[in-house]
């Protein structure tokens, strides 16, 4: 409504984006209850008659437009894909006389069983891409309506597609291929077998409730307190996690979300060596969140948070389920048994929950963020579903045969979080700690010696930095104005998985576009307008935007107000066991306090619950009873 008051809503425009505006955290921070709050909402408008489109910021509050900056396609990149064009680039590529001609070439007249998927282009400098909204359409066979159609990939041929004239542009017939032939439904019995029935049912109760409350957004379990939310780009949200200590209640992260992702193919064939795939900017991963169900996608006690998106005429859109929230015992906290006195003192971990899970074409990808009792922050993701497929060249370097004569081409996961850090308040530094050996000398003698070194990263440019697993190194973000009981900084460890980065060459399209992806680690000093790592579009964006432009300017990051970027993933070279649908993988980071409390912050956490250790029930006994010494000594 306020769009159209303002004729800035034709019949044709459409909203490529439509999201709540971050506000700025210093006015969030200063804020006190009763104030007005201005809402503002972020929309990234497209015409699809003319692609001609604008970026718009508005006050909801004040009914105001704020901003209205046009984008230039050729330099600024191109809007998210829409929706609706998995629909518009079926019917264009369908109608095209060169590429049906190429079908039945290949034997394939049923077009209504072929699925043409809208892949995002990249920006290769190609004279079919400049200033055009284009896609590149690779398409699918299914021998019914309900066969999985990524079994049959119709390989060697590629559809350039432009979505404003509506037409192909460029159709790339390299070479015939066969279509693979056998099927990969694992929904049809006829192809899984029988279900086995030798699982027992597990049940997860909490007879007494779950241990957390939700307020609203705010949700508060056990020391932890923080708010939800839900971005149609970036997906779940955490604001504001603190961590009660006492009578403190101490900030840890004002916010944190997945900013960026990228899932790079390994291709080089000049049918598919532009695959790149930005899912939450290219795809807007928010918008592909799934409505969860409970006993199948999460077990036990659940609160569920619904997400309401916009659709491409900025009507709601109401996702229920869309966040899961739970907690899960996560085995032993700590457990010591004293071999002199009879102390046998054993506590179970739990950890809270919070997750979500979207569907990005062939694959799915589940996000956790665990929060621990012990203050431990954890981040992981679990990438499953349908591997992306290729008909097999028998030697390929670049692919798997994964069925006959179905191939998987080799390819990385690499997500970037954002991670706007709030150690104790605003003011934190970072350090790169390594383990160093120390070699024999006049104070090491036997050589027995390690210890660790501690490098502060002074500015942004300093802080580009990869890991390093053979000297464990890790990140401690501390506060330099806030100090433990021991006079220690109190701190925060990122630890990195430390795989590989991104492994297209430096001087690719790919590496200029997903820069974010060529370090583990950066750190920029906060500035609101700073949210994305690879830039505001994504979508046939030339590169260079995003974290190689924050860190330009080279500020100043130590004892600032800092935001920490991470980028971690997996290289997936699949396997067989990854057909027709791979069991989940696992990647992530954990965040551990260090010094940030004055000792083991689960002291109290009680020993029974709703079970009975009794001394009884101890294998162990005292020492002078478990050891019996022969009577002749
Ligand atoms: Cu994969």
């Amino acid at each position: 409504m306020l769009f159209e008051r303002h004729g800035r809503v034709g019949t044709t425009t459409r909203f490529a984006f439509l999201g709540l505006e971050e506000p700025d955290k210093r006015t969030v921070l200063d804020f006190s209850p009763g104030e007005p709050i201005d809402r503002r909402v972020r929309a990234v408008l497209l015409d699809t008659a003319t692609g001609a489109a604008q970026i718009v910021v508005a006050s909801i509050t004040r009914g105001e437009i704020d901003s209205t900056v046009p984008v230039d396609p050729a330099v600024d990149g191109q809007p998210a894909v829409l929706l609706e064009e998995l629909e518009t680039v079926d019917e264009i590529v369908k109608a095209d006389d060169l590429w049906r001609n190429a079908m039945a070439r290949r034997g394939i007249t049923d077009l209504d069983l072929v699925r043409c998927c809208p892949l995002s282009a990249g920006n290769f400098g190609l004279s079919t891409e400049h200033g055009r909204r284009v896609l590149h359409v690779l398409s699918f066979l299914q021998h019914r309506p309900e066969d999985h159609c990524w079994a049959h990939p119709i390989d060697g041929i590629v559809a350039y597609v432009d979505l404003v004239e509506r037409r192909v542009i460029d159709l790339i017939d390299d070479e015939y291929l066969p279509v693979p032939e056998e099927e990969g439904n694992e929904d049809d019995v006829a192809y899984t077998g029988p279900p086995r029935t030798s699982l027992k049912p597990i049940e997860i109760t909490q007879p007494e409730g779950a241990s957390f409350s939700v307020d609203d957004d705010v949700v508060t379990w056990q020391n932890w307190t923080f708010r939800v939310g839900f971005d149609p780009r970036e997906g779940l949200v955490l604001h504001q996690i603190s961590f009660r200590d006492g009578d403190r209640v101490r900030p840890v992260i004002y916010r944190a979300s997945l900013a960026e992702m990228v899932v790079p193919y390994a291709d080089p064939s000049p049918v598919r060596f532009w695959q790149s795939y930005f899912d939450v900017g290219e795809y807007l991963l928010g918008q592909q969140v799934n409505s969860l169900q409970h006993g199948c996608d999460c077990l036990g006690e659940i609160h569920y948070f619904d997400a309401v998106l916009a659709t491409g005429d900025g009507n709601p859109r109401d996702i229920p389920n869309a966040i899961c929230l739970h907690e899960e015992d996560f085995g032993v906290l700590w457990k010591h048994t004293d071999i002199f006195t009879e102390s046998a003192e054993t506590r179970r971990q739990r950890r809270l929950v919070i997750s979500f899970f979207v569907t990005v074409g062939n694959y799915d990808y589940g996000f956790y963020w665990y929060l621990y009792l012990d203050g431990t922050i954890q981040f992981e993701v679990k990438p499953t579903g349908t591997v992306f497929t290729s008909a097999y060249r028998p030697g390929s370097p670049y692919a798997t045969e994964v069925a006959p004569g179905l191939g998987a081409p080799y390819h990385q996961h690499l997500f970037c979080v954002r991670l706007d850090m709030m150690i104790d308040g605003t003011p934190n530094a970072v350090d790169e700690l390594d383990a160093v050996p120390i070699p024999i000398g006049a104070d090491n003698p036997h050589g027995n010696a390690f210890t660790r070194s501690a490098t502060r990263l002074a500015t942004e440019s300093d802080a580009a930095r990869i890991a390093n697993s053979s000297v464990g190194r890790t990140w401690r973000i501390s506060n330099p104005d806030s100090t433990n009981r021991l006079d220690q900084y109190v701190a925060y460890e990122l630890r990195p998985e430390g795989r590989p980065i991104l492994l297209a060459d430096p001087n690719s399209s790919t590496a200029r576009r997903a820069a974010f992806a060529t370090k583990h680690l950066w750190v920029t000093r906060y500035d609101p307008a700073e949210r994305f790592p690879a830039g505001e579009l994504i979508n046939q964006h030339p590169g260079g935007a995003g974290l190689p432009e924050f860190v330009a300017k080279n500020r100043p990051i130590d004892g600032e107000d800092i935001v920490v970027w991470h980028s971690f993933g997996t290289v997936h070279f699949p396997r067989p066991e990854d057909w027709p649908v791979m069991p989940v993988e696992y990647c992530g980071f954990t965040l551990r306090p260090v010094g940030f409390f004055d000792r083991n912050p689960t002291l109290d956490v009680p020993a029974h619950l709703g079970h009975h250790c009794t001394p009884e029930s101890r294998s162990t006994e005292p020492l002078e009873a478990a050891v019996s010494l022969p009577s002749d000594q």
